[in-house]
């Protein structure tokens, strides 16, 4: 029967023979609809194939954590403002009047979605990305972490040097309360210049079991005080080196914890490869999330866009050029070759799939020239400058050149990534999923998400996907996947943007 549930905001339901609402759930039936390709004598045969599924979506949100490693940092105390300013609805004044806390920047909170056509007036219904499925507020966000600095969040937030004074002035008081847990911090990882800042440790700067146990134990006393349902943590601290994949040490879940309890010294908790094949298959072993690396915010976000309209306009993209400097701690520690090249792989591989993709255009292999620059330049700040040029081959021999460059509070767009990483991490927690037909064999019971979660990309320079898996980073792509399989868990079809109904009539 169609019953709303109870403890959520409804803003719409969906009416089909496919969807059912309990009290506590929403369930759906769903045929998924594909195209299987063969090459048969050279030539290629395309067969539509359709899987049947059924989706569970919990409806009760939970009362959720976040915790942040890093937490003193631009992005910990930036974020850490946003939501308190949120939740207490503050305004404050700036040179240029009056300012509203918001969530611009964060597709969950800001962004809408398509949810389909108007019975009456065929105009789009458009509704808030937020209220498609329920979703926790990020108001109602409990948020701690740790910092190898040991400043309050007030004082970190000063540190930033991000937000207006008027801002500050009236979240200090609550920020001054909230000071990091110790962190552990190996040397090696992270930029020599950051030293002076490690005041906030755990003893020892080897990897150890104690180490593990204490970091645990930590995310058990906050979600204990805090009366937590869940908790999500999250790494915004600083970049790391990568760390090498060494046979029998970090290659599987087994001899990673082996590791860990031999002291072993290459174990990276970076934003880069931090989820190397050994921690992921411990993520399996758990059903735990994982997600892929380094937040996607800005001049790479643009890149991810930009480049997939010009290779799909059939303009053949010959070189990117990108140039960055910035002036905030992350561009201190970033100054450090190790730790620069992490960042540089991170940002360098976001073309490949749409250059492999057209094989029009480009030869098996052949790929634009690409290079990444970052220049530490204090006086600048926390408002990165980003300078990039994309060179492209045009019709008959000719050239277009497009130069960017793109101003903004690095943090102040990081942040709301923050946010949705942990908004839709949580929301997929409580999908499940069974595959009632996948061409005679169907799965026995509901099973959830891989554990490395790729619906994550949107928000990340270098999404991970389950092992063997393609990885998306056209942007377009990546929001697409999320919201279909989101109206896929209401029984509705993706929106395909074909508008038949505005062209054949
Ligand atoms: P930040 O340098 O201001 O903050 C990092 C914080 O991590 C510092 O407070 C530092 O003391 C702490 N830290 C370092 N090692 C730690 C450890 N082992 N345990 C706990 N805390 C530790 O940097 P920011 O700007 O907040 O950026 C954070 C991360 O996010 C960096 O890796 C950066 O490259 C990445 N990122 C930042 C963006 C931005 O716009 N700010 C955008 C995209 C990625
Ligand atoms: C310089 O590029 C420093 C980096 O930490 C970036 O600011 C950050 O990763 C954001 O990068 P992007 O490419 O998404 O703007």
């Amino acid at each position: 029967g169609v019953s709303a549930p109870t403890n959520q905001k409804v803003t719409f339901k969906v009416q089909s023979p496919n969807v059912e609402y309990t009290e506590s759930q929403i369930r759906s039936k769903y045929t998924y609809h594909t195209t299987e390709v063969s090459k048969v004598n050279g030539q290629y045969v395309a067969v539509p194939k359709e899987t049947k599924y059924d989706f569970t979506v919990d409806t009760k949100v939970p009362k959720l954590g976040m915790m942040l490693v890093g937490w003193g940092g631009n992005n910990g105390s930036t974020v850490t403002a946003g939501i308190i300013a949120n939740r207490r609805r503050l305004s404050w004044q700036t040179r240029r009047g009056e300012q509203k806390a918001n969530y611009y920047g964060s597709l969950i909170m800001g962004s809408t979605i398509k949810l389909g056509t108007d019975a009456e007036t065929r105009k789009d219904v458009n509704i808030p990305f937020h209220d498609l499925l329920p979703m926790v507020h990020p108001n109602d966000i409990v948020i701690g972490g740790w910092d190898i600095s040991k400043l309050n969040l007030a004082e970190s937030m000063d540190r930033a040097q991000v937000l207006e004074p008027g801002l500050k002035a009236l979240v200090a008081k609550e920020m001054a309360t909230m000071v990091p847990l110790p962190s552990i911090y190996y040397p090696d990882f992270i930029a020599a210049n950051q030293e002076k800042r490690a005041d906030n440790v755990l003893e020892g700067t080897k990897a150890s079991m104690a180490h593990v146990e204490k970091i645990r134990q930590d995310i058990r006393d906050f979600k204990a005080a805090n009366n937590l349902d869940r908790v999500i943590v999250q790494w915004t601290a600083n970049t790391e080196r990568f760390a090498d994949l060494i046979e029998g040490v970090n290659d599987t879940a087994d001899n990673l914890l082996k590791a860990i309890e031999n002291g072993h010294p290459f174990i990276n908790g970076s934003p880069q490869n931090t989820f190397v094949p050994g921690a992921v298959e411990l993520a399996e072993r758990h059903k735990a999330f994982v997600g892929g690396d380094d937040f996607k915010s800005g001049q790479t976000k643009m890149k991810s866009a930009l480049v997939d309209f010009l290779i799909n306009a059939g303009i053949k993209l010959t070189s990117v050029a990108s140039y960055n400097h910035l002036g905030n701690n992350d561009g201190k520690n970033l100054s450090e070759q190790r730790q620069f090249r992490s960042k540089e792989i991170s940002k360098s591989n976001v073309i490949d799939d749409m250059v492999e993709a057209n094989t029009v255009l480009y030869a098996p292999g052949e790929k634009p020239d690409h290079t990444v620059v970052i220049k530490y330049m204090p006086a600048v700040g926390d408002d990165k400058r980003a300078l990039d040029e994309y060179y492209a081959e045009i019709f008959l021999g000719g050239h277009q050149t497009i130069s960017l460059f793109n101003v903004c509070e690095d943090s102040l767009l990081a942040s709301p990534l923050i946010i949705d990483l942990v908004l839709i991490t949580e929301l997929f927690t409580r999908i499940k999923w069974k595959a009632a037909s996948t061409d005679g064999a169907a799965t026995k019971g509901f099973e959830g998400f891989h554990s490395v979660l790729s619906v994550l990309s949107y928000m990340l320079k270098a999404p991970l996907t389950p092992p063997g898996t393609p990885v998306v980073n056209a942007l377009a792509k990546q929001r697409s996947a999320l919201i279909n399989i989101m109206r896929g868990c209401l029984g509705l079809q993706p929106e395909s943007d074909m508008t038949l109904e505005h062209k054949l009539f």
